[in-house]
């Protein structure tokens, strides 16, 4: 009787096991919904009010796949310049998620300037990390997404010409109504965890069946 109760409060206070431990830096243009969105992933309350961040550091336990991680998130200030700490950022980050949004034009346009500041800082050190394009607040109404030309003169949509252009994943959200936001952080496991190679294996296969 007496051990039972000695090896629960033992349990008690043991610390879970992950699986692999992640550090993912989100960036993007003041005001986009980048902390919004990481809030709603940590289960904090939306605030309808724009509060700029300087920096803050965030820590949730997921489950994907069956396995569990532990995501440490740096959410970055797009209000405030301080490139210093981006690059920090940037240093420390296993992969990143860039936020635009389409009431604020500007943040698609400075996508180009995140992209090529993630890619020379990971350059300096020989690397490469993931990057998923989050395109936020597709909640509002008559705000649609711009369209593009290709070489051989189609209109593509932006996610086809964003994904051609930096090679990394798009996706629509809403921090507000709490719409695609798991998605983000569960197709970046997808990229980062070690069953990658699997999940490719098995879209591949799909491909097949379904031509
Ligand atoms: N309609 C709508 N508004 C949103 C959404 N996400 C965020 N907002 C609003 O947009 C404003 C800015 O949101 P934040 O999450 O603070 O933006 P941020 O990118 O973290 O801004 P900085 O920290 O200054 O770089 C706030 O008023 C939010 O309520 C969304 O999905 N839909
Ligand atoms: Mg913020």
């Amino acid at each position: 009787m007496m051990q039972l109760s000695v090896s629960n409060e033992t349990k008690d206070l043991e610390e879970p096991v992950y699986f692999k431990k992640y550090t993912l830096a989100v960036f993007g243009d003041s005001g986009v919904g980048k902390s919004s969105i990481v809030r709603h992933l940590v289960g904090e309350k939306y605030m309808p009010d724009h509060v700029p961040t300087v920096e803050e550091f965030y820590v949730k336990p997921i489950t994907h796949r069956n396995r569990a991680y532990e995501l440490q998130i740096i959410d970055t200030s797009g209000t405030y310049e301080f490139p210093a700490m981006r690059r920090i950022a940037i240093h420390k980050a296993d992969a990143a998620v860039l936020v635009y949004s389409l009431d604020k034009p500007v943040s698609f346009t400075k996508l180009e300037r995140y992209m090529d500041e993630i890619e020379s800082c990971c350059a300096e050190r020989n690397r490469k990390i993931p990057v998923i394009i989050v395109s936020n607040k597709s909640d509002i109404p008559n705000l649609s997404e711009p369209t593009f030309v290709n070489a051989n003169g189609l209109k593509i949509s932006a996610c086809v010409y964003l994904e051609g252009k930096f090679k990394c994943q798009w996706l629509a959200t809403s921090a507000k109504f709490n719409l695609n936001i798991d998605s983000i952080f569960h197709k970046m496991l997808d990229k980062l965890s070690p069953d990658k190679n699997i999940v490719r294996k098995k879209s591949s296969i799909l491909k097949q069946i379904l031509r």
